[in-house]
């Protein structure tokens, strides 16, 4: 008898704790991959005693099908600057309470007056800055020029990949003739596609995920990559070198922004508070090898990071890059273009 008390006992204890468990608020975040330090979910976790589900993008594009296709539940969203704007712009997500996020000090000003697209944070906060550069293998890619004209070069066909990002690589080809990366000029744009046909002979594909395990096994020598990615395999994988393309590159910087309906409201604004904090913020930049736009976490960082290549772009290449903007009616002409190049 005493065994079957002691054995229902163990039962409801086990029941309670699952009930309580499963009762926790939860915050379903939809983010890029590899992005955000697992230990930063867990701590946001504990301290505000809920669940973090957290799905992953590749692409601002995919981000925005999903959502606009009316796929709801989300309560937070990381698209790019440009991307934020389209949303807002479309009502696809809410302008902030910034009463809610104390930590907005902690943004980086300079940043928001120089280059953000939503200079106020009305409706987005920036994560960090992403510069889209080249990847290549030095055990096998050797005497290259820092030019994205290696695109072009054959004795690497069928070993390299172009980002499968419109706005990528439509602006590389475009800096690569010597025009600004926003540009939505007829001409400028026919000899960017002119640029990327010629490159596209030479490329295994487009893509914009697989290339970080692809230049690590060495089933490419040469990719196209986002800054703090391609930095994380170099941590593994010293033998992969960068080049920043003396053309210039692109700048673009990952916000944190509310879809409408969110269900979880005051948690969404916790997590981004959390986010923005400065120890929080350097814990990412640790992991990501991005750069965050806090100037406390900055103060932050390690020895190691602060030499990280990424953090260490040239100035003449820095000088010659530009942010990603929204392009408004002029963005069709790009996606024209893009479905006529892609593979
Ligand atoms: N793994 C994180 C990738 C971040 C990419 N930033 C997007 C830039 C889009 N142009």
């Amino acid at each position: 008898m005493k065994k079957i008390l002691t054995l229902i006992l163990a039962c409801l204890c086990a029941l309670a704790f699952w009930g309580c468990k499963g009762s926790k608020p939860t915050l379903h975040i939809y983010v890029w991959s590899d992005y955000i330090a697992p230990e930063s979910i867990e701590q946001f976790e504990e301290k505000f005693n809920c669940r973090v589900i957290v799905d992953t993008f590749d692409k601002n594009e995919a981000l925005y099908a999903k959502i606009k296709g009316g796929a709801v539940g989300y309560d937070v969203l990381q698209p790019s600057s440009y991307m934020a704007k389209v949303m807002f712009d479309e009502k696809m997500i809410i302008p902030l309470d910034k009463s809610k996020l104390p930590n907005l000090k902690y943004v980086n000003p300079k940043y928001l007056k120089d280059s953000a697209i939503d200079k106020e944070m009305l409706y987005s906060v920036p994560y960090m800055i992403c510069y889209a550069c080249v990847a290549y293998d030095s055990n096998k890619v050797k005497d290259i020029p820092q030019s994205w004209s290696v695109f072009a070069d054959s004795r690497f066909k069928g070993r390299m990949t172009l980002l499968d990002d419109i706005h990528e690589t439509i602006g590389a080809a475009l800096k690569y003739n010597g025009f600004e990366l926003n540009s939505v000029d007829d001409a400028e744009l026919a000899k960017a596609k002119e640029t990327i046909l010629n490159w596209r002979k030479n490329v295994a594909k487009f893509d914009a995920e697989a290339y970080k395990t692809g230049i690590a096994t060495g089933e490419f020598v040469l990719v196209h990559g986002y800054s703090g990615d391609l930095a994380q395999v170099i941590a593994e994988k010293p033998h992969i070198k960068l080049m920043f393309p003396k053309e210039g590159m692109s700048i673009s910087c990952d916000d944190w922004v509310i879809p409408q309906g969110a269900k979880n409201l005051d948690l969404a604004y916790e997590f981004i508070n959390f986010m923005t904090s400065p120890e929080v913020a350097v814990q990412n930049m640790e992991f990501s090898q991005y750069d965050a736009v806090n100037w406390k976490a900055r103060e932050l960082m390690s020895d190691e990071l602060k030499n990280m290549p990424t953090m260490n772009i040239p100035a003449e290449v820095l000088e010659k890059s530009e942010v990603i903007k929204d392009l408004g009616e002029n963005n069709k002409k790009r996606y024209k273009l893009w479905d006529e190049v892609k593979l």
